[in-house]
């Protein structure tokens, strides 16, 4: 734990007492600091309330008495309108803040030479987390891994100079840290995401600007225009940033993905650097960009090639995010559980040819609709779920479909559909481009439970 002892003496306000509420709670007492927590949901403050703190009814409470006030990033502080805590600050003249802040304060204070990498972007960012934290490792350094991706910051190990922490940060959290200052920023880029918490596309990137504009080296990606007007203003500026690029191999300097090709492009020549051919859990160009912000941020680690070639060869991917649970034969078994939407299954379907997919479970607006141009690379569709009939009705006349109920019945058949078909390397593919309630608690439970079948026919040997 990071005790925060930047409060010690004061008293803080605390609202949001789920992961990171909670910790951050510890994370003050630890520091001497009197916290007054509350939380809408009464389980929660119970919770709290079996660990020793004792609840405070912020909507009675006098707000003059404290110095600052904790937010939880799950809790609108702008839109669509802020939440009557944040009313309640702003009229005390409390300022309002995020455990991402605490941690800032407390390394300024204890471990100004930590470095700290924080990685933000729409999508990629967790997985770019994640690569980033196991190439630093493989480089022998003593790495803490945390933010958005799921251990709350102030749980991570204590600060030291030796230690470097990789943190991926939401725009909510981005919002609640006034003197955000990493040693690398890592921005990947921007669509339209979260617009109800943010108000305008402008807000969501002008938040999301403060990631890079404060930090020391800054790693951006020039591939949508707004990533790229952020990266030309930190030139501007005369910064010191790294420019990468998967849509323009050929731009002047930076570094370049040029199809699995990673190259360094320095005054319009390039240089091969690394290779992820063959890298299961790097497929695709979306991920190629991950591992162009990953290698960038690692930073002088990265000129020994031949390590860096094999830290990038031995990284597992994330969990149910393309994961490679099996291997039959031929046939490929990925396990894209998180893909709880037609855009996030997209990624999955322009990575394989030959797939062998499964769909279904609580369908999102537009349904696979979006996906059509893609229907293509199917073989043959698995449909699970509540989402059946409007997914058959989809399908209809273009993909050969079967309806399986559930996902072991549907993993079945995938399997003896995808065994006996010609292809190379065909795959079967749980990209549900649904919502899992319907039948699972979340889609992790989803991903465990095809994995658990995938297991039960590899060992079975078909
Ligand atoms: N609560 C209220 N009233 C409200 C809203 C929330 O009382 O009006 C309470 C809830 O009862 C609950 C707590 O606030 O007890 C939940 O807080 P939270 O939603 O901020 O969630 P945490 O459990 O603290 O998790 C947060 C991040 N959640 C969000 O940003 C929504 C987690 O990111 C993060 O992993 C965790 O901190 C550790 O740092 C999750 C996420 O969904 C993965 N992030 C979004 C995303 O990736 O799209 C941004």
């Amino acid at each position: 734990m990071i005790a925060a002892t930047t409060f010690a003496g004061k008293r803080v306000a605390l609202f949001g007492l789920g992961g990171s509420g909670l910790a951050t709670a510890f994370a003050l007492r630890a520091g001497g600091t009197a916290v007054a927590v509350w939380d809408d949901n009464l389980s929660a403050r119970e919770k709290a309330a079996a660990e020793g703190f004792a609840p405070v009814d912020l909507a009675e409470a006098d707000w003059s008495q404290f110095s600052s006030f904790v937010l939880s990033p799950g809790v609108p502080l702008t839109h669509p309108e802020p939440h009557w805590t944040v009313k309640k600050a702003q009229a005390a003249g409390v300022e309002i803040i995020g455990d991402i802040e605490i941690f800032c304060r407390e390394r300024r204070e204890h471990a100004p030479e930590a470095l700290f990498v924080a990685i933000t972007g729409t999508n990629g960012k967790s997985t770019t987390t994640a690569l980033t934290a196991h190439l630093f490792r493989a480089f022998g350094k003593d790495v803490q891994m945390g933010g958005n991706i799921g251990t709350p910051i102030l749980s991570l190990a204590p600060l030291s100079n030796e230690r470097v922490y990789v943190i991926e940060l939401s725009t909510f959290q981005i919002d609640l840290t006034p003197s955000l200052d990493p040693s690398v920023g890592v921005l990947l880029n921007l669509t339209p995401d979260h617009i109800d918490r943010h108000g305008t596309m402008e807000n969501y990137a002008a938040i999301k600007e403060r990631l890079v504009a404060s930090a020391d080296r800054a790693v951006i990606s020039v591939d949508d225009h707004h990533v790229r007007e952020i990266a030309e203003r930190r030139f501007g500026a005369g910064r010191p940033t790294i420019p990468i690029s998967v849509a323009h191999p050929a731009m002047a300097d930076g570094l370049v993905a040029r199809g699995t090709a990673i190259e360094i492009r320095s005054a319009h020549v390039s240089t091969p650097l690394v290779d992820l051919a063959g890298i299961a859990s790097l497929r695709g160009a979306h991920n190629a960009q991950n591992a162009l912000a990953a290698v960038a941020a690692l930073g002088p680690l990265a000129d020994d090639r031949a390590s860096l070639q094999a830290a990038l060869r031995s990284f597992p991917g994330l969990a149910h995010r393309m994961e490679n649970v099996g291997k039959l034969g031929r046939v490929l078994f990925v396990n894209d559980s998180k893909a709880t939407n037609a855009d996030a299954a997209e990624k999955a379907l322009l990575s394989f040819n030959d797939i062998f997919w499964i769909i279904g479970g609580k369908s999102k607006e537009g349904g696979v609709e979006p996906l059509r141009p893609l229907f293509d690379r199917i073989a043959k569709a698995y449909l699970i779920g509540a989402a059946t009939d409007d997914f058959a009705h989809t399908l209809d006349g273009v993909v050969v479909y079967e309806k399986c109920g559930t996902l072991d019945v549907a993993t079945r058949a995938a399997a003896r559909d995808a065994a006996r078909s010609d292809a190379q390397e065909p795959v079967v593919l749980l990209s549900p481009a649904c919502a899992s309630y319907d039948q699972f608690p979340n889609f992790e439970k989803r991903g465990d439970a095809f994995r658990a079948v995938v297991s039960d026919i590899v060992n079975a040997g078909g």
